[in-house]
C-alpha cells in the first residue's frame, strides 16, 4: 500500500492536472492593474447605445468556448470564408458582441502600460460578465489569463455547439466533454432569459411537428398561437423575437418560470423540463433566484476553463480578428 503511494500523485498529476490550472482572478495585476475597470466602461458604454450588447456578448463567450475553447477564436476572420465565424450558425452572432471586444481591446490597449498585454479570450470572458452585471444578473470574479489561439475552422463548429433540436441526452453529450454537469447545463441555458432568437430556429415547432395540431404539444398553446404570429410563415428571415417574453430585458429566473408554463422556445430548453431528470434543477431555479445565481456562476466559471491555451499554446492577439 505504502509503496505505491507515490505512483498516484505522479500519475494524476499528468493526467488529471485541469488546463486552467493557471487561470487567476489577479492575472493582470501588474501587467495591466485597472483592465477590468477600462473593459467595464467600455461594455457600458456599448450596452448604453444598444441593448443586444449584452445577449451578443454572452452567446459569443459561449460559442467561443466550446470550440477549441475559450480563446477567442471565434473572432478570428478569415479572407477565404473558412473560419468559425463563418459558419452558418453565425446568423445568429450578432456583430455587437464582436464590436463589444474590439472596442474594449482598443480602450485597454489605449493605456501604455496595457498594451498588448491583454488578450481577446479575457476580455471577452471579462465583458461577458459585466454584460450580465448590466442586465441585472449576478458579479462574480472572473478568472484570467487565457492566451488566443491562433486557429479558426468553420469545420469544428457543427459538432462542437448544440442545436435547438436537441434533447437531454444530447445536450448532456455535448456539456460533459467539457466537465459540465447536468446542474451546470440547466443553469447556463438560464442565459436564454436575455436576447433573441430568429424564427428559422423554432419553427418546426410551431408549423411542422409531427402531431395533429402540427405543434409541438410540449409548447404552451396560447404560446404557439403568439409565436405563429409574431413569426408567420413566410417571415422576414431577419425577424428575431425576444426568447424570455416575460422579462426580456433582465437576467433572471424568468427563463425556468416559463418552463414550467410550457413556453421554453426551442426543444433544447423545454425538454430541460419534459425530461424527469432535470425537471427537479428548473423548479430549484424557478422558486429561488439565488440558487439559480449561485448555479450560473459557478458553471460559468467551470465553462471559461473549457480548453484554455497557456504558454506556447497561443498569443496575445494585437487584433481580435488576426493572428499577429
Ligand atoms: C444548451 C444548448 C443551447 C442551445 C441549443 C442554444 C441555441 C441557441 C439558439 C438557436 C439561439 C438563437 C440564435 C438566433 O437565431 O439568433 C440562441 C441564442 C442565445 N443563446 Fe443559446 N443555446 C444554448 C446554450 C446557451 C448558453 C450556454 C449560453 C450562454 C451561457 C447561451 C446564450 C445565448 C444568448 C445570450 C442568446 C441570444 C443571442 C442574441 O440575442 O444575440 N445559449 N441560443
Ligand atoms: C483558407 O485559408 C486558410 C488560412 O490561410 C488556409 O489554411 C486554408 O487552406 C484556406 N482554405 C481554402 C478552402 O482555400
Ligand atoms: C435559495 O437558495 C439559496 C442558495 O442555494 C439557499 O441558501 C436558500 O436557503 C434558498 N432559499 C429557499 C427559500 O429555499
Ligand atoms: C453576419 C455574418 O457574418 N453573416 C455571414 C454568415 O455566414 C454566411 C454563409 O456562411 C455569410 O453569407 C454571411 O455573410
Amino acid at each position: 500500500m505504502d509503496s505505491l503511494r507515490p505512483f498516484f500523485p505522479i500519475f494524476l498529476f499528468f493526467l488529471l492536472t485541469p488546463s486552467h490550472a493557471r487561470l487567476r482572478v489577479d492575472y493582470y495585476q501588474n501587467s495591466c492593474p485597472h483592465a477590468e475597470s477600462i473593459v467595464r466602461s467600455a461594455v457600458t458604454h456599448m450596452f448604453q447605445q444598444t441593448f443586444v450588447t449584452a445577449p451578443a456578448t454572452l452567446r459569443l463567450f459561449f460559442h467561443d468556448c466550446f470550440v477549441r475553447g475559450c480563446d477567442a477564436s471565434v473572432m478570428l476572420a478569415s479572407w477565404n470564408n473558412t473560419a468559425e465565424k463563418d459558419n452558418p450558425d453565425n446568423l445568429s452572432l450578432a456583430g455587437d458582441g464582436f464590436d463589444t471586444v474590439i472596442k474594449a481591446k482598443a480602450a485597454v490597449d489605449s493605456v501604455p502600460e496595457c498594451r498588448n498585454k491583454v488578450s481577446c479570450a479575457d476580455i471577452l470572458a471579462m465583458a461577458t460578465r459585466d454584460v450580465i452585471v448590466l442586465t441585472g444578473g449576478p458579479s462574480y470574479a472572473v478568472e484570467l489569463g487565457r492566451l488566443d489561439g491562433r486557429i479558426s475552422r468553420k469545420a469544428s463548429v457543427r459538432h462542437h455547439l448544440p442545436g435547438p433540436d436537441f434533447k437531454l441526452d444530447k445536450l448532456k453529450a455535448m456539456f460533459a466533454p467539457h466537465g459540465l454537469t447536468v446542474t451546470d447545463l440547466v443553469a447556463l441555458s438560464g442565459a436564454h432569459t436575455i436576447g433573441f432568437s430568429h424564427c428559422s430556429r423554432f419553427s418546426r415547432r410551431i408549423y411542422n411537428f409531427k402531431s395533429k395540431s402540427r405543434i409541438d404539444p410540449t409548447l404552451n398553446l396560447e404560446y404557439a398561437r403568439l409565436l405563429r404570429q409574431m413569426c408567420p410563415k413566410n417571415v422576414d428571415p431577419r425577424v428575431a423575437i425576444e426568447m424570455d417574453p416575460g422579462t426580456p430585458g433582465t437576467f433572471d429566473n424568468m427563463y425556468y418560470k416559463n418552463l414550467q408554463q410550457g413556453k421554453g422556445l426551442f426543444t433544447s430548453d423545454q425538454a430541460l423540463f419534459t425530461d424527469a431528470m432535470s425537471r427537479n434543477i428548473v423548479n430549484v431555479f424557478a422558486s429561488n433566484n439565488t440558487a439559480f445565481e449561485e448555479a450560473f456562476v459557478a458553471a460559468i466559471t467551470k465553462l471559461g476553463r473549457v480548453g484554455v491555451r497557456t504558454g506556447k499554446q497561443g498569443e496575445i492577439r494585437h487584433d481580435c480578428a488576426l493572428v499577429n
